[in-house]
């Protein structure tokens, strides 16, 4: 990897008589591309200014990525959002006793959403809900040979940690064994949700009931074990501290450091409607974007870093882009509930592939469509779309 030359403000940084000491030495760490301690991420958030570590973060993805921005072509099944559990920041879930109030697709029914793109260029289906306590790994065995028989080159990402753990148990399978039956029957790679914040202290206040931090990070590791390759997420802007945040940042990059299994690095933004949350205020933009600058300064191990845009809305999404980030997720349709539920800027969350390469374009990035695993699939910095690709509903 060559370092560029060409970054004037980073550079300008170093020269400013005013910088605190130990940001000018964390600083120096990372133009040489060395990695930053935990006490360093630290000092990042207690004394970073948005200034600071978004040049540096902008500095970074530049190294790695140039101007390329990453986008998918997917769409999302959501089975059910009946789930056991009762994470409190959770806007979308229903109990079992309540399940009247809430959906359950039946394999049929997913099917014929999947059956609905036949013919359309999409090259990924995501695959994640509740966990309902009917809906076990043998039903999801068969709705994932059903899409791989339909469609064989759509990649299937489905599940989180957090509905595999509560699947092996159910069935009766060791992590290892539950891994191998659902990647034998087409499961590829797996999203990166149920992270949350990994520290015990929060989870025993946010979300009690589901798999901890090592039931989570052990999952992660089986599936990289036999090559698959996931995400990893944090739900940030609650009750956490500073220290959670690194602590959970830390957990994720030494498993990373195993393993390099992980593709993507997604930080979530707690959105505060409609939850046993409310009370808590959400983070403003200037701490989003200070975020996704420590959050790519810190993981220097993650290829990539994703804005999820459904969820930020497409102004702040595209800001991100000049703070570490190189991937806004997907031209997704309207199929995902989870965020519209939580009070996100984005109720209707769909862009077509002309929308999404065009607000790249106007953030002054080259839109680059790929697969699930970062393989290039076309360039769109040339293309010229017309009006109405633009302004389409
Ligand atoms: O784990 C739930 C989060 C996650 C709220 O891997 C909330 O490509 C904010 O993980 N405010 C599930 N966030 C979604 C997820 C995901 C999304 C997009 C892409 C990928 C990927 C993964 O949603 C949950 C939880 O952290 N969440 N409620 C809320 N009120
Ligand atoms: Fe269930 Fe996931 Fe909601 Fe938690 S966040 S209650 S596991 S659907």
């Amino acid at each position: 990897m060559t370092m560029r030359q060409d970054y004037p403000a980073v550079q300008e940084l170093l020269t400013q008589a005013t910088l605190d000491t130990s940001l000018k030495r964390i600083a120096q760490k990372i133009l040489q591309q060395e990695r930053i301690t935990p006490e360093e991420g630290l000092t990042l958030f207690e004394k970073g200014d948005i200034g600071f570590v978004g040049a540096l973060a902008n500095h970074v993805r530049e190294r790695m990525h140039g101007d390329k921005t990453y986008f998918n072509r997917n769409f999302h099944i959501e089975p059910t959002n009946v789930c056991v559990f009762t994470c409190h920041f959770c806007s979308y879930s229903r109990l079992y006793k309540n399940r009247e109030d809430g959906w359950e697709l039946s394999i049929d029914q997913m099917m014929d959403i999947v059956k609905g793109y036949d013919g359309q260029p999409v090259t990924e289906v995501h695959i994640v809900g509740g966990v309902h306590p009917k809906m076990q790994l043998d039903f999801f065995v068969e709705l994932i040979r059903q899409i791989r028989a339909h469609r064989p080159d759509l990649h299937v990402k489905g599940f989180t940690a957090v509905e595999l753990d509560y699947m092996f148990r159910k069935a009766k399978v060791s992590v290892d064994e539950g891994m191998r039956i659902l990647n034998e029957a087409g499961l590829q790679s797996m999203p990166g949700g149920g992270a949350e914040i990994f520290h015990p202290d929060v989870r025993a206040k946010i979300c009690h009931d589901k798999v901890d931090a090592d039931g989570w990070l052990a999952i992660h590791r089986a599936a990289h074990l036999r090559g698959m390759h996931t995400n990893a997420t944090m739900l940030y802007g609650h009750i956490e501290t500073f220290e959670h945040r690194i602590d959970h940042m830390e957990r994720l990059r030494q498993l990373q450091d195993e393993t390099n299994g992980f593709n993507t690095f997604i930080p979530l933004k707690f959105r505060n409607k409609g939850n046993d949350m409310s009370d808590i205020a959400e983070t403003s933009i200037v701490e989003d974007l200070r975020l996704y600058a420590i959050a790519r300064l810190y993981m220097d191990n993650f290829p990539h870093l994703k804005a999820y845009w459904p969820m930020l809305g497409r102004n702040t999404a595209q800001l991100t882009l000049s703070f570490g980030v190189n991937d806004l997720d997907g031209t997704i349709d309207d199929t995902t509930k989870i965020y519209s539920m939580a009070g996100a800027e984005e109720q209707n969350p769909s862009m077509n592939t002309a929308q999404l390469a065009n607000l790249i374009k106007l953030a002054g990035r080259k839109p680059i469509e790929r697969d699930t695993v970062y393989n290039e699939i076309k360039d769109y910095s040339e293309v010229v779309f017309s009006d109405e690709e633009i302004l389409a509903k």
